[in-house]
């Protein structure tokens, strides 16, 4: 931790309070110009922070900024959020954090950043990561499970962002195979979930999170393949970005550690409660051709179970889901 976060702690370990210069000099071991020098620069990251003469100083306002000291603080997690790396600019957080989890760092071990120069999505695409709107996070995870498991987590993340949506801003976001978050048809949230693992072993998962926020409509590119929105077009009301990692970190932690001992199962109902095309009927797009039937579920292997007119139950492993839309499905 910096002395800019430690000092950060105090004040919201000490809420409402004054901290003189001299307590906050001997508590951090620090001098008192070192002191003045970090209240000065939190200052100019927007922190009002009130100076009063004989008392000291006290945080009155912080502005919507992801700082490490900042989402530690006060988080309940028992494996996720330990360590908190914060970025105010970076190329990609799931690789930082690939390259963390390379050097060796923490399980639970989270990479934050403000903006993303070159933020992925899946097969090579982009992630659309403007600065100071949205959020984009990479976990990393060690899970001692079979490397055919690993896709259990891309639906434990998804569960994990619908829920904090719903809750946070009061969202009916759903879940859509196989790895986005939608709000009324449209995408609010993607998921990039990468592994290193050999034959049997995983070493490691990064879980990436792009959670499009406060995000405006003319920052989104024009040509989109899907309709994209953010929780701000949707509501009208702008998102504290701090709250919602805070509150996401938290439901994440909660369903890993069930995950861990109680497996998928719980996991996979909660998604197939939310899912957006459960018991409706779809088209699957494969490339190689398409598939129409009714999607019942989940499998082990995170597969979209369909199932057909003849009662045949294919899995989806991969695949364009779309629903049918209601005139085709009368004319049937
Ligand atoms: C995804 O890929 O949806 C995974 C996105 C994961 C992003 C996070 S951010 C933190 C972490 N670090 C990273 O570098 N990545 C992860 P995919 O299903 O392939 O969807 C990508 C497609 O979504 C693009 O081709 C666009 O059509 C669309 N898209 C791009 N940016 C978007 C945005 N901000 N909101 C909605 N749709 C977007």
């Amino acid at each position: 931790m910096t002395s800019r976060d430690k000092i950060l702690s105090l004040f919201r370990t000490h809420p409402d309070q004054y901290l003189s210069g001299q307590e906050i000099s001997r508590l951090l071991n620090i001098s008192r110009a070192a002191v003045w020098k970090q209240v000065k620069a939190l200052r100019q990251l927007g922190f009002e922070i009130e100076a009063k003469h004989s008392q000291g100083y006290r945080l009155l306002a912080a502005p919507d900024l992801l700082l490490a000291a900042e989402i530690e603080n006060g988080l309940n997690c028992q494996y996720i959020g330990q360590s908190v790396i914060s970025l105010s600019e970076t190329d990609s957080t799931n690789v930082q954090a690939r390259r963390l989890a390379e050097e060796g760092v923490l399980e639970g071990t989270v990479v934050v950043a403000d903006r993303q120069s070159a933020g992925r999505g899946r097969l090579g695409r982009r992630w659309e990561s403007p600065s100071g709107v949205n959020l984009y996070c990479s976990i990393l995870l060690r899970p001692k499970i079979p490397v055919q498991q690993a896709p259990q987590l891309t639906f434990l993340s998804a569960v994990a962002v619908a829920e904090t949506l719903n809750k946070i801003c009061q969202l009916s976001a759903k879940v859509k195979w196989p790895n986005d978050i939608v709000v009324n048809g449209a995408k609010i949230s993607g998921l990039l979930n990468e592994m290193s693992a050999e034959t049997e072993q995983i070493h490691f998962v990064i879980l990436g999170i792009g959670v499009n926020l406060n995000m405006l409509e003319d920052q989104f590119p024009d040509k989109l393949k899907y309709p994209a929105t953010s929780a701000f077009l949707e509501t009208g009301k702008l998102v504290n970005r701090l709250i919602f990692l805070q509150e996401f970190l938290q439901c994440l932690d909660k369903y890993y550690s069930e995950f861990l001992r109680e497996g998928f199962v719980p996991i996979r109902r909660r998604w197939e409660n939310l899912c957006n095309m459960m018991n409706m009927q779809v088209e699957v797009d494969q490339g190689s051709g398409n598939l129409c039937g009714t999607v019942v579920g989940l499998d082990a292997e995170g597969a979209l179970r369909v199932q057909l007119d003849n009662g045949q139950i294919e899995r989806i492993l991969a695949g364009d889901v779309s629903p049918v839309s209601k005139v085709n499905q009368e004319l049937n």
